[in-house]
């Protein structure tokens, strides 16, 4: 097959680069990761919004992937806000400030040295204006990045190519490098963020996501955890589904800024929210689900809590309550038994 395999959703390929990966011939040991390699794999997703597994031993964490959808979609480079759900990117840091090629919202929504529009304004604009265009490159990686010596935070997703097919936005993201067990899940619930956000920008439909990986790997030291959840894939009887809902057609930049105003005041623990409180705050069902999340984090950062408030756990989307209840089994299960 030439065109790159349809899944159902992200979990599907999840799997299927594991299997492909466990038994890959090709060891590395690039900067010291001793990993097993698959070169050139690619994968498609004609719904995108079905960005999330729901597998128990993998125990993904929905807050961190929203707080980076929504860290790349301000256009933010800093540490002070990621490093608080992700404390392992500060080592990736040169200054314990700002985050250098991983910060690809940075890249993307800002304007480079000696112009004042962002790469995603410009973009957009030629998407607009030309039929059917081939141009809608978004580069990330950055010849930039090879001079910088033991550089530590070298852009893996070398770009994302947008093309308005028949009023649908689809979207290539091409990488350099992925990590499959690791990176590979944030990094396409935060793409196909960026792409449904496009879409709702442009007025158009959301259309297809498809993902091509030059270097695909899976480490050694995860390998016992990959195992876990390969054996978990085999045995259950069918996949759990929790179908993810769209973004609303009405968000705006001003959204994005008016929900990380909320998550600022939760991350630094200078305000606490209820439900109900998080349902006043002028923000469309969907956007509140973030901020649900966050404060339930808020909750198990700062107030070190044994069990989540349950009118906070019910708010939450089944397939999102679900994923806390994996990743945080002893609080968040505890709270909705409340
Ligand atoms: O040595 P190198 O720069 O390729 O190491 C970066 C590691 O982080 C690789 O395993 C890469 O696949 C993974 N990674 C990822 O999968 C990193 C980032 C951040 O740029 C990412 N996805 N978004």
């Amino acid at each position: 097959m030439l065109t790159a395999p349809s899944y159902r959703s992200v979990e599907e390929p999840y799997l299927a680069l594991l299997r492909l990966a466990c038994d890959a011939q090709q060891h590395i040991t690039a900067r010291g990761n001793a990993a097993r390699e698959v070169i050139g794999v690619s994968f498609r997703l004609p719904d995108p919004r079905q960005r999330l597994p729901y597998l128990a031993s993998r125990r993904a964490n929905p807050v961190f992937q929203y707080a980076e959808a929504l860290w790349y979609l301000a256009g933010r480079r800093d540490l002070a806000m990621i490093g608080y759900y992700a404390p392992s990117m500060r080592f990736s840091s040169i200054d314990g400030i700002n985050l250098g090629g991983s910060a690809y919202g940075h890249t993307l929504f800002n304007p480079p040295a000696g112009d004042h529009r962002s790469p995603f304004e410009r973009v957009l604009e030629l998407l607009r204006t030309e039929k059917d265009s081939k141009r809608g490159y978004l580069p990330v990686f950055s010849r930039a990045e090879l001079a910088i010596k033991d550089n530590p935070d070298m852009a893996c997703l070398a770009g994302l190519h947008l093309l308005v097919r028949d009023k649908r936005l689809h979207m290539v993201c091409h990488m350099r490098a992925n990590d499959l067990d690791c990176g590979l899940l944030s990094d396409v619930f935060s793409f196909t963020m960026i792409q449904e956000y496009t879409a709702t920008q442009l007025g158009l439909e959301l259309g297809t996501y498809t993902h091509v990986i030059g270097s695909a790997h899976v480490n050694d030291h995860n390998t016992e955890r990959v195992k876990k959840v390969l054996h978990e894939a085999k045995e259950r009887l069918a996949p759990r589904c929790f179908p993810f809902p769209s973004m609303p057609s009405a968000t705006t930049r001003g959204t994005i800024t008016h929900v990380l105003h909320h998550e600022e005041l939760l991350r630094t623990n200078t305000t606490h929210y209820s439900a109900a409180d998080i349902a006043r705050l002028g923000l469309a069902p969907y956007w509140q689900q973030p901020l649900l999340l966050f404060e339930v984090y808020r909750q198990i950062v700062h107030d070190k809590t044994k069990a989540v408030r349950p009118d906070v756990l019910q708010a939450l989307h089944p397939g999102l309550r679900w994923l806390l209840e994996h990743r945080w089994p002893s609080c968040a299960a505890a709270g909705s038994k409340q």
